[in-house]
């Protein structure tokens, strides 16, 4: 996507990609500027602090940040930015992905992650999420928003059932 990225799309492995593309095919319908790429709390320290610490200089007016298992990178970007984090639960192989929404949503007050459902609906919610972030502030976007959410509207108001 052409432009500075606006929203960051970060995962903690590459196995995280089957989730959390579901963000970034959100963000690619809405034309957003963005970037996706592997950060993981606990084998890439250093480059975490570093983006984290970065986030706000380079323009990032969100960050999306999935994980599994015992999933501290939503948590600890957010501990070193005040660019809003939105944290992705992923599902996880043992715990279905329970480990990861309850490390993600269990912030201690004062450092807020904004959590999203567990796996692919979290993921594209996240990216929806952060459509509506930048919406607030840019007229053009919201009104594609909007027009999103009556196409979608029609489309559950046509649905059939069988006889
Ligand atoms: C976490 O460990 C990642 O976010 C991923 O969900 C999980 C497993 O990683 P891999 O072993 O597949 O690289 O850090």
């Amino acid at each position: 996507m052409s432009g500075n990225p606006r929203v960051a799309v970060i995962m903690g492995s590459q196995s995280d990609w089957k989730v959390m593309r579901h963000a970034v095919e959100v963000l690619k319908e809405f034309g957003i500027p963005h970037e996706a790429r592997v950060v993981s709390a606990h084998r890439t320290p250093d480059l975490l602090y570093k983006y984290a610490a970065t986030a706000a200089d380079r323009g990032l007016r969100c960050i999306i940040a999935g994980a599994g298992g015992a999933a501290h990178l939503p948590g600890m970007v957010a501990a070193k930015t005040i660019v809003p984090v939105l944290g992705v639960p992923v599902t996880s192989r043992a715990l279905k992905g329970l480990d990861s929404l309850l490390s993600i949503a269990q912030m201690p007050r004062g450092i807020p992650v904004a959590t999203f459902a567990i796996g692919e609906a979290g993921a594209a919610n996240a990216g929806l999420f952060a459509v509506a972030l930048l919406a607030n502030g840019d007229a053009k976007l919201a009104r594609r928003l909007a027009a999103f959410r009556r196409r979608q509207t029609a489309k559950v108001r046509a649905m059939k059932l069988p006889k």
